[in-house]
């Protein structure tokens, strides 16, 4: 099945989330090569565009995810605009740089991460949704994970997702809710 990502990131998380029964082609191994527009308006719209663009250039069975990080003091921002935050490109780390200058001085910072999965298998489309809530820190804080993972600290712990080791973060995050959902419903309809 075609994982439509161009994140290495999360290919490496969702690889290790679905383990060895997943056989997963890349975007490049499926021979696209140029950036999916991601313009929907929620982070589902995202998740289904990716999805179909895929579906319509290969015919190929094929799953995306979009995940915004929602800050309840920014009234749900950055939010689907997660990945271009401070700049047209990805810039993770102008993104925590803005988010950090955002919340000078605010004292209520809970947020949660969404992952909406949108799978297109035999031309039908499913989507699933995981979540994970927490609070943004005040400083960056570890070196693991990706995008925003040192200001976001779940709760429960006290570590932000950069310093758990990757099978705790894949274990509650909202990307490892999302993809389980995915591999039960392939479980239970193939
Ligand atoms: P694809 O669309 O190619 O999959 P992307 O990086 O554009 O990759 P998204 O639009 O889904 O991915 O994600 C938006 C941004 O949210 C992403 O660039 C990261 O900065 C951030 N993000 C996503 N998942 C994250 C995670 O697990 N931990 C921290 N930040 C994350």
């Amino acid at each position: 099945m075609i994982f439509a990502t161009n994140n290495a990131h999360k290919l490496e998380e969702v690889r290790a989330i679905l383990g060895e029964g997943f056989s997963l082609t890349t975007l490049r191994e499926a021979g696209i090569t140029e950036d999916i527009p991601e313009n929907e308006p929620t982070i589902e719209g995202n998740a289904l565009a990716k999805a179909r663009y895929v579906w319509n250039k290969t015919g190929a069975d094929c799953f995306a995810d979009d995940t915004g990080l929602e800050v309840d003091a920014l009234g749900g921002a950055p939010g689907v605009h997660s990945a271009r935050y401070a700049t047209d490109g990805h810039d993770f780390a102008a993104n925590r740089t803005k988010l950090l200058h955002e919340l000078e001085g605010v004292e209520e910072r809970t947020a949660r991460f969404r992952t909406v999965v949108a799978l297109i298998i035999d031309g039908e489309e499913h989507t699933f949704e995981g979540t994970v809530e927490g609070i943004i820190t005040h400083e960056e804080r570890g070196e693991g994970g990706f995008g925003y993972d040192a200001l976001f600290q779940p709760d429960g712990y006290t570590q932000t997702f950069a310093e758990l080791p990757a099978e705790v973060k894949n274990d509650i995050s909202h990307r490892g809710r999302a993809m389980r959902l995915l591999a039960e419903w392939l479980h239970n309809n193939r």
